[in-house]
């Protein structure tokens, strides 16, 4: 199948889902088309099956603001025109999804059918869409959908909470490629962080405030008053400065190390003894997911889709938002009880596979050929 995914090409988790998808897809013999504005990062160069097609924005200065939207949407006509695609997969609704909605008009007008699929991420609902600056045209695009996919149960369940349809969401989990067992540890690697009688505490995110990460100090803070420990943080964002001001605070700087993006987070994550996401909000929690596909239990809110991912008691813990104190004593009895935690090493290990690419990708490429044969 000729396939355009339209995605973020950035290290959110939307976009890491998108472009893994797309290897996988090619992988398997479909010729995957990339829509975005820039090459996605995890996308690596020169891959049988798979395009790239940039969307190239206009300096015309009457904008001061870019019509992303109306841009992308014409390079969505022309991709589906020439490079004759069967189907869309937009990943984030805004305006992923209306982009492609217009695509489809246009295209239709000319004769030419293309059934659009619609990947809701999280923040695209959660956060942004409903924002009423959003909300219509949201509610407008999952309702033209001609296939809605969520990446969790509380995301969809999200979905119909806060905008009016009655359309079917399809309940597709993010995934990953698991180790098969747990790694040795590499401790020429594990040396430039920490000694060895130090634990690794770590957290990758966008540093919005949607991730809480001044929680993940203030965790980190009370964990290395009873375990030495270090703390790195993978990624960056809005929050940065304020983060690295609350280190300066807490007389912390030389215990946290800035790794900045990393675009493979499993050489952070094979370091680390356990993964801290204290999300406000979080509809799946691919962070975690990754973590524990390299047997790092987790210790998290118990928000959105994180229970989904993550289970209490097994695989890490889960604490309301914001229970820093009680998050910091899960890590701590976690970290002191040897035994208990190389057996939630397995345990994180042994869940991260039934999120493997083998289960999931099935289910994407399912709805594909509903959608294909079935419909156009
Ligand atoms: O986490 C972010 O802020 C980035 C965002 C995105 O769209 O790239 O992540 C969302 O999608 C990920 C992939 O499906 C999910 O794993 C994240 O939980 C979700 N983020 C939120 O819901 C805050």
């Amino acid at each position: 199948m000729k396939i355009g995914i339209v995605l973020y090409p950035t290290f959110g988790g939307s976009g890491v889902v998108a472009t893994e998808l797309g290897k996988a897809l090619a992988k398997k013999g479909h010729e995957i088309h990339f829509i975005t504005y820039s090459q996605p990062v995890r996308l690596g160069s020169f891959r049988e099956n798979i395009y790239y097609h940039e969307v190239a924005l206009s300096d015309y200065p009457l904008f001061e603001h870019q019509p992303y939207e109306t841009i992308l949407a014409s390079k969505m006509v022309d991709v589906v025109k020439y490079e004759k695609l069967n189907l869309l997969h937009v990943h984030y609704a805004i305006p992923h999804a209306s982009a492609a909605y217009m695509a489809q008009q246009i295209l239709r007008s000319q004769g030419i059918e293309i059934p659009f699929v619609t990947t809701l991420h999280g923040t695209d609902i959660t956060l942004v869409g409903k924002d009423p600056s959003f909300e219509p045209v949201i509610t407008f695009c999952i309702n033209q959908s001609d296939a809605i996919t969520a990446v969790s149960q509380s995301l969809k369940d999200d979905t119909y909470s806060h905008f009016n349809t009655d359309r079917e969401i399809h309940v597709i989990p993010n995934f990953i490629d698991s180790k098969e067992n747990l790694l040795e540890i590499d401790y020429v690697k594990r040396r430039r962080y920490a000694n060895d009688d130090e634990r690794i505490l770590c957290h990758i995110s966008n540093f919005r405030k949607v991730k809480r990460v001044e929680d993940v100090l203030k965790i980190f803070a009370l964990v290395n008053e009873q375990v030495p420990s270090k703390l790195i943080f993978a990624g960056d964002g809005p929050e940065r400065n304020n983060l690295e001001r609350l280190c300066r605070e807490l007389n912390l700087c030389g215990r946290v190390i800035f790794v900045g993006k990393v675009s493979d987070t499993s050489h952070v994550l094979e370091m680390s003894d356990l993964f801290i996401l204290p999300s406000e909000t979080e509809s799946f929690g691919l962070a975690a997911l990754e973590a524990m596909a390299v047997g790092v239990p987790v210790i998290s809110s118990n928000t959105g889709g994180i229970p989904e991912v993550n289970l209490q008691g097994e695989t890490g813990f889960l604490s309301n938002v914001g229970n820093v104190e009680e998050m910091a004593e899960n890590a701590i009895y976690l970290l002191k009880n040897e035994s208990l935690f190389q057996q939630f090493r397995l345990n994180s290990l042994k869940r991260a596979k039934v999120f493997s690419l083998k289960n999931v990708l099935p289910l994407y490429e399912d709805i594909y050929d509903r959608l294909v044969k079935i419909k156009w």
